[in-house]
């Protein structure tokens, strides 16, 4: 199974990322926008996973405490020379997000994830020729004041198929 642990978009985020989509998707082209329901904040990426029953008793043998307020920043491409994603940033100034991942992590040792340095960011689109899409072309405002307050994060299982990644929650581990 393939899994991935990551923070849902509340209805008025969801809604603020959509409309800032939708402003990019009239000017900008060669793009697969991020569908509305597979919009979220990554936190690992797993992989494919023989055990995933053990993986998610893993993750919930700890209590993750200390989340504060998420707030949506700027849209960029990445990476910087010839994006290949375009995403909006989320605000971590205080790192308690990447202390969130270091914490998952640490709890699933068994099984190797992602060790690029995180940054907290939504995905939304992937660019389909990598140098058709330059910074000019993502110049947007910033969304105002889109903050929110997670209350938990959740394991995604992830199928690909013909029209898409198809995302479906496993397990949901509160944030208090
Ligand atoms: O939310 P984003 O787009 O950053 O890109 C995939 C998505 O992250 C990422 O996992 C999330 C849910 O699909 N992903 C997919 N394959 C990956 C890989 N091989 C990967 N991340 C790291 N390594």
């Amino acid at each position: 199974m393939r899994l991935f642990a990551a923070i849902e978009l509340p209805a008025h985020v969801r809604k603020a990322v959509l409309d800032l989509q939708s402003g990019l998707r009239s000017g900008v082209a060669g793009v697969r926008w991020v569908q509305p329901e597979n919009l979220h904040l990554t936190l690992v990426f797993f992989g494919e996973v023989s055990d995933p029953e053990r993986l998610s008793r893993c993750i919930g043998a700890a209590a993750y405490t200390g989340l504060d307020s998420l707030i949506l920043e700027d849209v960029r491409g990445y990476p910087e020379r010839r994006p290949r994603v375009i995403v909006i940033d989320v605000a971590d100034d205080g790192g308690v997000l990447a202390r969130l991942v270091a914490e998952v992590k640490r709890r699933t040792v068994d099984w190797p994830s992602d060790e690029r340095p995180f940054r907290a960011h939504v995905t939304l689109g992937r660019v389909k020729n990598p140098g058709a899409v330059g910074h000019d072309d993502l110049r947007s405002s910033r969304p105002a004041g889109i903050e929110w307050k997670p209350e938990e994060f959740v394991l995604f299982e992830s199928r690909l198929t013909n029209s898409g990644s198809v995302y479906r929650p496993i397990e949901r581990y509160p944030l208090i």
